[in-house]
């Protein structure tokens, strides 16, 4: 199964899958070459997108691809849908079940400029958090935050609590927070001290769960995975940074190509 996203965020979906399935094959693909997505237009992700998916399916066999980033399933998934046969699942923010939690009835979003204005997201929100005040934060520095927390430097937290300024100055703050960015759940423990009463919820289990359900016909849980079989990392491009990373990657069972 092919795990996507622009950076290492989609790690947080491929552990949650991994920790279900750990006798599946697993490719773990990142755009670095365009990281962030947050500051690309539409149509470039589009493009950029299914033609990434493309180049891989042309090398490795995908039988499910996770498009493991918010930025890019809230816009991507249709064109995908429509261009490739195997199931595309796509990572959106868990706004349905932060408003069966929340007890406040104030919710918040936090995720990337671009996936806060999506129609997608609007859509979202109308349709399952109507009875929700929901605060809206899009950001675009907080995913390299966690980028570099992955590569060991640690998180600013004056600078972080900065970033939270509009939350924390709210006459209610949300007593649920959405981490709409799959790079995020990487500094919930950061987020966490800057929120301590907040209940923070990501999307990566419902989605391991959903994956789950699509292959556990052809999935064996006692398989053993041969060499061959080696969960890979491919990159779009390769820089000092990848090279960090991939050494760190190992320790969630990859291994670069
Ligand atoms: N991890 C991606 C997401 O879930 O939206 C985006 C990170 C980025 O490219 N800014």
């Amino acid at each position: 199964m092919l795990v996507f996203d622009s950076g290492i965020g989609g790690l947080s979906v491929y552990n949650e899958i991994y920790n279900k399935m750990p006798n599946a094959h697993y490719i773990y693909a990142f755009d670095n070459e365009m990281f962030p997505y947050g500051d690309k237009s539409p149509e470039f992700l589009i493009n950029r997108v299914n033609s990434v998916i493309k180049t891989v399916a042309k090398f490795q066999r995908i039988d499910l691809a996770v498009i493991a980033c918010n930025t890019a399933s809230t816009i991507c998934l249709p064109s995908l849908r429509a261009n490739f046969r195997f199931p595309i699942v796509g990572v959106v923010p868990a706004i349905k079940p932060a408003s069966s939690l929340t007890k406040n009835k104030c919710i918040g979003l936090l995720a990337t400029k671009a996936t806060i204005e999506r129609a997608y997201t609007t859509n979202l929100i109308k349709q399952f958090a109507n009875h929700c005040s929901v605060k809206l934060l899009g950001l675009s520095e907080l995913a390299l935050i966690a980028e570099n927390k992955l590569q060991g430097i640690a998180v600013d937290m004056q600078y972080l609590k900065k970033l939270m300024q509009p939350w924390l100055s709210l006459q209610t703050i949300p007593d649920t927070i959405v981490l709409g960015c799959t790079h995020y759940p990487f500094i919930k423990e950061e987020l966490q001290m800057v929120f301590p009463q907040v209940n923070f919820i990501d999307s990566g289990y419902a989605i391991a769960a959903r994956v789950y359900n699509l292959l556990k016909d052809k999935y064996d849980a006692n398989k053993i995975s041969s060499f061959n079989q080696a969960n890979i990392i491919l990159s779009t491009t390769h820089n000092q940074s990848v090279e960090k990373l991939i050494k760190k990657l190992s320790e969630y069972n990859l291994y670069k190509y």
